[in-house]
Formats: structure tokens, sequence, C-alpha cells
């Protein structure tokens, strides 16, 4: 397997050096093992591919207390998964404490650290009942005296519940976090947390910004890449459990026996993490590759075709997680192409899955550029009222907002609308309108302020989160997906920072009730350091970096003006083209006296489809948060706002802030320089540097056009443009990554 860790670069000008490491002085004689462990963090040529896994060294006075505790290992290793979980465990404790714990089967030293279920450890049979109540994937770390031993429990009622708690463990030594009476009791509040790859079977990865797609399918199934061990073991780290592995505009040839036998050999790779392969489905499948003439759910050669598809899938791959569908949305085939209804082709292939117990995860992506209806009432129009109708193992996947992951939306009106249906959140990873992997953007401020929002569906606290979570409406059937961020870049993500956003996504699956802070912190520690010097300036960066892309792209509550196609840079002036809800004029709606989208009662009315509370809230322009007026209302550009400044002024004052925050960016991580490695503080200053110019292009493309709509002058103390409008709509970019095909 290749090697997780980074190089160690021990260069014989080093050891002839007087080293400063932590600010203290060491003479060459003194380099030796001690300095060099000590100072590991600084000297390790860091490429990313570690991720959160890096299991440096940890400062040699935690390092004591933690030896102690775990220098001795019980496990059990019979299954592939207690085998990931020992080979984890073993892999950071050998980079964290810098030596391998030894294993035995039965214990002569006085502390211990035991993992295990109550079948595979006796050390642990003694806490089944407890641990029944963590559930299937639970797990429980706790400091105990059992058996006249001090031991450390890492315990659950399954392997993968183990696996998981080890990743804990290890989270807790890479945080520098105490052993000392530990007790944590974990079991996920979600039950699908899954990614999506939007990958294609020619290695394209739509929206992709980290490289070609990580599958291999040309070489699959013989050749199972050890990268694909490392994904399922960065996954299994955050409990991820389920990955759908090609691109909801799906090729119908990913479900023939050939495609099918390589995702066979990853569901191999992954099941020991735990982890599930789903496949996107393309609805004409039945027509493609099957013959028929119709894809008609209602047609019973249709639901024959699509029962034995699923038998032949589940011959081959007996965990199958089961299908993602995008049907009639964005030219993709659908049921209505048959006059059916979203819930007659979710049911088709629900009932084939059912059998082997598979999910069938449709989407609510939906919009028809025939229906003159305003696009963010689409998905409700289309949904809401099939409320009911679908089968037991049918989950809705809403975006997380109403109109396609915008640096920022109101929450989705179907959340808290639709209480019979299980609804899973879909959350955006990889950053299409967040400036691509080259934009320092963390995405746990904005994931924590979807599931956070209140639907006020039965009074005050019926969150976005709870819908997810079924608390809300009683749903045991839940789940979240994440559409990955994820390519054979070295860095997995395209950058290091993006790191995070994979890393957020997967925390909270899990509980998505963690603070966006808290994660960021924890990140920070593992990706960087834990030396609080560099996880404080790092979090206040990552926690102010959402903000400011939405100041300088899309204030105030603007949204869908970048560039078309490629969505690379910003394009408020687009207009034309095959259909007006992919023009930028259509949600900004411009004009001399004011700008934004009435979507008031006198508008497009979409405020109705919220409950009465939110509704009366967004519909008010008094009351409506002043990051969402420009959604929800079309004000005069002398409109005041609260700051006292009026509407077009405001709009600059953002678009510079945002500027102003990246270059504080800058600058934060520029005093990091020496504290963390030369290689990776070098990529993220020179992503910086590309991210400041583009902001700076954002802010004065989008001043210089709204100047040209509205003739007002520059507000008092702002910078014109540098250049004319015509300069920025001429600048053309055919090879953005990322873009459809
Ligand atoms: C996979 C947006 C993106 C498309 C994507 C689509 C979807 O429109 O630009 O690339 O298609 O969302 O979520 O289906």
């Amino acid at each position: 397997m290749e090697s997780f860790g980074s190089v160690y670069i021990l260069s014989t000008r080093m050891l002839t050096l007087t080293l400063r490491c932590n600010g203290r002085r060491h003479g060459w004689l003194l380099v030796a093992a001690l300095v060099l462990s000590a100072c590991m963090g600084s000297v390790r040529a860091e490429d990313g591919y570690a991720l959160w896994m890096r299991y440096v060294p940890v400062a040699p006075g935690v390092a004591h207390e933690y030896q102690r505790h775990l220098g001795e290992v019980i496990a059990p290793d019979q299954t592939a998964t207690q085998r990931a979980a020992l080979e984890e465990l073993q892999r950071g404790l050998s980079g964290l404490l810098g030596s391998a714990p030894r294993v035995s089967t039965e214990s002569a030293a006085n502390h211990v650290l035991v993992l295990g279920t109550p079948e595979s450890s006796r050390w642990v049979a003694p806490f089944r009942q407890e641990l029944e109540t963590l559930g299937g994937e639970g797990y429980l770390l706790r400091q105990a005296r059992v058996a006249g031993h001090d031991v450390v429990m890492v315990a659950a009622r399954t392997d993968i519940g183990v696996l998981y708690g080890v990743f804990h463990l290890l989270r807790l030594l890479q945080t520098g976090a105490s052993l000392e009476n530990l007790e944590v009791r974990q079991s996920p509040a979600i039950k699908l947390r899954v990614l999506n790859h939007w990958d294609n079977l020619d290695g394209h990865v739509e929206r992709g910004y980290a490289g070609g797609s990580l599958w291999d399918w040309h070489t699959l199934p013989d050749w199972q890449d050890p990268r694909y061990t490392d994904y399922a073991r960065a996954n299994a780290s955050l409990g991820i459990n389920g990955t759908v592995l090609n691109n909801v505009n799906a090729n119908a040839l990913s479900l023939t026996p050939t495609y099918l036998a390589k995702a066979a050999a990853l569901a191999d790779v992954f099941r020991p993490y735990g982890i599930r392969v789903y496949l996107s489905a393309r609805f004409s499948a039945p027509i493609e590759i099957g013959g028929l003439r119709t894809a008609d759910p209602l047609d019973a050669d249709v639901q024959r075709w699509w029962r034995e598809k699923a038998d032949e899938i589940y011959a081959l791959i007996p965990d199958f997680g089961g299908f993602l569908v995008k049907a009639n949305s964005e030219g993709q085939p659908g049921p209505q192409d048959y006059g059916r209804s979203h819930a007659d082709g979710a049911n088709l292939l629900g009932d084939a899955l059912a059998p082997h117990g598979g999910v069938m995860m449709w989407r609510a992506f939906v919009y028809a550029h025939d229906v003159p209806q305003d696009r963010a009432k689409q998905a409700y129009s289309e949904f809401a009222g099939l409320d009911g109708a679908f089968r037991p193992n049918v989950l809705l996947q809403v975006k997380n907002g109403p109109i396609d992951f915008q640096p920022r939306e109101p929450f989705h009106p179907l959340f808290g609308a639709m209480p019979h249906t299980p609804l899973m959140m879909e959350f955006q990873i990889t950053k299409e309108y967040l400036g691509f992997a080259t934009h320092l953007v963390y995405l746990g401020s904005l994931y924590e302020e979807a599931l956070n929002a209140d639907t006020h569906v039965n009074g005050e606290g019926s969150t976005v989160a709870r819908v997810v979570d079924g608390s809300l409406d009683g749903h045991a059937l839940t789940g979240i997906a994440g559409v990955a961020n994820i390519g054979n870049s070295r860095t997995w993500s395209g950058s290091h920072f993006d790191q995070a956003n994979w890393y957020a996504f997967g925390r909270l699956a899990w509980d998505p009730r963690q603070s966006a802070r808290d994660i960021a912190a924890e990140w920070a520690a593992m990706t960087f350091s834990p030396d609080s010097e560099v996880v404080r300036p790092v979090v206040e960066m990552m926690m102010a970096s959402r903000e400011a892309a939405v100041d300088y792209m899309t204030p105030l509550g603007l949204h869908h003006v970048m560039a078309r196609g490629h969505h690379y840079g910003p394009g408020p002036w687009v207009d034309g083209g095959p259909r007006a809800d992919w023009t930028s004029v259509y949600y900004h709606r411009a004009d001399r006296n004011g700008i934004g989208f009435d979507r008031t009662r006198q508008g497009s009315d979409a405020v109705s489809q919220y409950a009465p509370a939110v509704a009366q809230g967004f519909g008010d322009v008094a009351r409506v948060p002043e990051s969402l007026l420009l959604w929800f209302h079309h004000v005069p550009w002398d409109h005041r706002l609260r700051s006292g400044r009026p509407l077009w002024d405001e709009l600059v004052h953002h678009y510079t802030r945002g500027v102003r925050q990246v270059q504080a960016m800058q600058a934060t991580w520029d005093s990091l320089q020496g504290r963390l490695d030369a290689p990776r503080h070098r990529q993220v200053a020179a992503f910086l540097r590309i991210q400041e110019n583009e902001a700076q292009w954002w802010r004065d493309a989008s001043v210089a056009y709204f100047q040209s709509i509205n003739g007002r002058p520059m507000p008092d103390g702002e910078v014109p443009p540098p250049h004319p409008l015509s300069y920025y709509q001429a600048l053309q970019f055919p090879f953005a990554p990322g873009d459809g095909r």
C-alpha cells in the first residue's frame, strides 16, 4: 500500500546546521532522534496526500501520558474491518508516539488499550447492554478499571463502530486531548452519510477542480489502486458510509455488466471501511442498454427490467446501497417523458431495490425550461403535493437552497413541507460557485447556516437539521449527501484548504449539531499543527472566508451572477441563450431604478412556500435578513439599509469588504510562515494571491456592470474599477475546469 504519510526531508545540510525548533536552539550534536522528532511537523515535505491523518509526533509532554495508556493493545484481527481498525491504530500510534504499540491477546501490562465488540473481546463483553444503546455504528471510548487493569476501551456493538472509535481516539491524540477520565459515547444522527461523485466514465469530473476522476475505470476491476483504500480510510475517519460512484448526469453504461464488475471491485475495497457503493441510474437505461422501446415506469417490461437489473447488481455487490436518480431535470430523461409523476419513477426503482434492502435517492433538483414559474419555486411545486406517495425505501434528495449551491441561499422550502417523506440534504462540497479550488472558502459555516435554519413548520426549533435527521417527523430512514470535491490531484481536493470542506461535511453528517468553528479547529490542528498559535489564526481565516466570498461575489442576496456555463468568474451581464433561468439578468433584475428578485406576494410569491412565520419575515422588506434582501425583494438603489447607507453604496461596500477580507487572510497566512511546512505554506499563499486577484475582479466587474445600469457615481471613498465594463465582458475562459459535457 502506498505510504500515506509524508516524506521526510533529511538532507546533509540539515544535519550539519544548528536547528531551530519551537524557539529553542540545538547544536548539531544533539540533533539525532530527539530534535528530529520534536521538529518533525515543520520539516516534513508535506504534499497534502495524508489529509487530516498525518499522525506526526505529538509534543513530548503528552507523548508520555499517551504512551502510558496506549503502549499495549489487545485487539481482535479476524475480520477485514477488525484488521483495518488495528492497522489504523498501529499506523496512528507509530507516527504519533514514535513507536508501534505491542499487540497481544492477553495483557501483562497494567495499562492496556482494548478494541472490540462483545463478541470479539471478553474485555468488552460485560458492556454489551450499554453498547446496544449506541446502535450499529456507535462506539464508546472509556477509561476504566477492568479486571485489575487500567483500560482505555474502544468498544462498539459492531466492528465498524470500533473502527470509527479508533479514528475518534486518534483524533483526540492528534488534537492533544487528555485521556484521563476519558468518556465518549457517539452514534450518528443520520443514517446514510453519502458522497456523490459527479464522475463520468471517461474520467472527467463535472464541476471537479481536483484533477480527473479517482476511479480508473480502464484498469478496474483487475487493478485496485491503493489510493482507493486511502479514500475509504479518509471517509471512515469521518463516518461517511456511502459513495455514489458516478455522475447524476448518468451514462447508462455504468449499469452494464462490464462496469458493474468494476463497481463491485471498488465495493470490495470499501466494504471493510463500512462504505457502501451506490450508482446513479439513468432513467432511460431500459431503452439504451436493455433494448426496450420505452422506459415508462408503469410498463410491465420496464418494471421487470429494473428488478432483474437489481438482482444482477446484488449478485455482484451484496451490500449495494441503491440508486441515485436525476430525472426530468436539465435534459435528463424521467417519468414525465411518459406522463408519469416523479413518485411513479422513484417507486419503480424503489420496488426493484426493496427485496435487497436498497434505497432509492430521488433528486428534487428539478426545473423545466418550459415552465414560466420562478425557478426557485419549481421543485416545491413539483414535489410538495407528492408527499406520502413514495415507497418506504425512497428518499427525496433536496439541495440546501432552492436555486443551486449559491454562496448564500435561503433554505430550500421543501424542508418541512413533506413530513411523510424522508428528505435527504444535498450539499455541494466542490465549489462550483465559490471560486473553484483556488479560493479559500470554508463551507462548514455554509452547512451550519443551512442546518440551523428554522423552518418553523412545527413551531420554533423545527430546524432543517431536525428534518434531515428525522427527529422532526419521526423518520428512521435519513440521509445527507455531499457532492464530492475529490479527484486524482495529490491533495485529493485541489487545494489544502478544500480538504476542510470534505472534512466538515463528514463531521456534520455524523452530527449536524456540531459547530463549524469546532470542526475547523480540529481539522486545522490535525492538518497543520495542534499549536494554538497556528490553530487560532487558521480558524479565524476559515470562519471569515465564506462571508468574504459572499461579499465579493454575491452580496445582499444576489445569486447566480457568474459567467455562463463554466461559472468561473463574474458575469452579471449574462443574458440571452437557450433559457432565461440560465442567465444572470433573470436573477438580479437590475434596472435604472432598482435591483433584486421580487419573490414577495406581489412578485413571484416564492415566500408562500415557507411556513407563515418564515414567509412573513422573508416577505417583509423591513424584516428580511439583509443578507437575503435581493433574493426576496426588488428595491430602489437608494433604499436605506441598517448601516444608514443607500443600497448602491452598501453593495459596493460589501464588494470592497470582501476583497479586504481576502487581503486580511493573506496577512494572517503570511504571519504563519515558518510555523508550517514550506510546501503547503507556499501553495496556500499562491492560491490566496489568485483569490485576491479574482476577488478584485469580481468586485470591479460587478461594480462596472451595475454602474452601467444605474448610472450612479462611485460612493465616496470607493475606488472605481480600473477597466471599462467592456474589458470584463470580453474575458473568455474556454478551458475553465469542471464544465459539464
Ligand atoms: C450534475 C448544476 C450544475 C450541473 C449539475 C446540476 C445538478 O446545474 O451546474 O453541473 O449537474 O447542478 O445538480 O444536477
